[in-house]
């Protein structure tokens, strides 16, 4: 019967809610690097530690609240004045107001010191004008709203020597607040039309260069294009075997193109990424430069973008030697989704010559064989030989 009691009905689902929202956290967590990947396995002591805190705080704060009620009760029982609670409440509405604001702004100091380095993309640098516009302005609401809200609440709070001022209505303050933010709101979603406009310019869609870029559970495939600049046809029929991507080889572009586990980019050139995923949808992130475009199975997609800060020299401005840019997986797609994380790296136009000139193409000989591919060029060798031998 107890035990009937101790699983009844409302405790399940608060436990369900418990358990999902902890395991959310945990599938969040993408803390590993590329230089150190993550461990399998959970950290439970971290979590149980935070939930622990928290339930002490509740716990401590309803015996705080008790001891004050017996207090309040007993003075009281003696005849005299017990605890004024409105004046309680409007002190602790101020003390709100400026732990809130040092908290507020201990999380933008400390926490905010860790955000994003600036911007390595040239639309980069006009999506951050817009973040900060957008902070800037919704900072500087959010701190005359939250200072007249609880300076008012504690200013005006209930007094038996004071009676409230009935006001039924004004249309010039209905005026004021409505106008104000309708402006402020249009021309902010106008700069982010035209901002999300040029970044999403499909007027040009050539890139310098074209990297196929496919999401797979759990890595990220990339192909590159060899020296004729031009990526071969794929169908996802042909996927099987040695060929991973389904690369069409009837197409004679795709014989030269590129296998490559880092993606290496030249700076200051135009990359056209042309984004696939085999089988649920995986998102390509790259934060550093404010990239980030669903990959979804059945849907090919592109994302153009110009890189402008080199690693090295991203090294120098964070002051981090190890510094590297890098290529996330930014939907939750499975179990080691956090895996999916390639090293990304911005070079000069002759670093790339000579790392591109290192790349090994997708059409190895075995593949050759497999395909017959190696039978005809033989056949092809043959016969320029035989006109050799014929000519001389
Ligand atoms: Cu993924």
């Amino acid at each position: 019967m107890a035990f009937k009691r101790l699983i009844d009905f409302k405790k399940i689902p608060a436990f369900f809610a418990a358990f999902m929202l902890l395991g959310t956290n945990l599938l969040m967590a993408q803390t590993a690097t590329a230089a150190e990947p993550a461990k399998p396995g959970v950290d439970w002591l971290n979590v149980g530690y935070y939930v622990l805190l928290f339930l002490l705080l509740c716990v401590s704060v309803a015996i705080i609240g008790k001891i004050l009620k017996v207090y309040d009760l007993t003075q009281q029982i003696q005849g005299k004045k017990g605890i004024n609670w409105n004046n309680a409440m409007g002190v602790v509405c101020i003390l709100f107001l400026i732990v809130g604001g040092v908290g507020a702004w201990w999380e933008f100091a400390v926490q905010g010191a860790m955000s994003l380095p600036e911007a390595a993309s040239k639309h980069g640098v006009k999506i951050d004008d817009m973040f900060w516009t957008t902070t800037v302005i919704t900072f500087i609401v959010f701190v005359i709203t939250q200072v007249l809200l609880f300076t008012f609440l504690f200013r005006y709070r209930h007094s038996e020597k004071r009676r409230a001022y009935f006001l039924p209505h004004n249309n010039t303050i209905e005026k004021v607040w409505t106008i104000i933010p309708a402006i402020v709101l249009t021309v902010l979603v106008i700069f982010g039309f035209f901002t999300w406009q040029e970044v999403e310019n499909t007027t040009n869609t050539k890139g310098d260069i074209n990297i196929d870029i496919t999401g797979h559970q759990f890595a990220w495939y990339l192909r590159y294009p060899g020296p004729d600049g031009i990526l071969g046809k794929k169908n996802f029929r042909l996927i099987g075997g040695g060929n991973d991507l389904g690369i069409d080889y009837k197409d004679p572009n795709s014989f030269d193109d590129l296998k490559a586990d880092t993606l290496v980019l030249p700076v200051n050139k135009s990359i056209r990424i042309n984004i696939f995923a085999q089988d649920v949808i995986h998102s390509v992130y790259m934060p550093h430069f404010r990239v980030q475009q669903n990959a979804v199975p059945g849907l090919p997609t592109f994302f153009k973008f110009t890189p402008t800060i080199t690693t090295a020299e991203m090294q120098r401005k964070v002051e981090d030697p190890k510094f590297e840019y890098l290529l996330y997986c930014n939907k939750i797609c499975g179990a080691t989704h956090y895996s999916m994380q390639k090293v990304v790296r911005v070079v000069t136009q002759g670093e790339y010559n000579q790392w591109i000139a290192k790349q090994k193409p997708y059409l190895t000989y075995q593949l050759r064989q497999e395909l017959k591919l190696a039978a005809a060029e033989d056949q092809k060798k043959s016969i320029s030989q035989n006109r050799l031998a014929l000519n001389n």
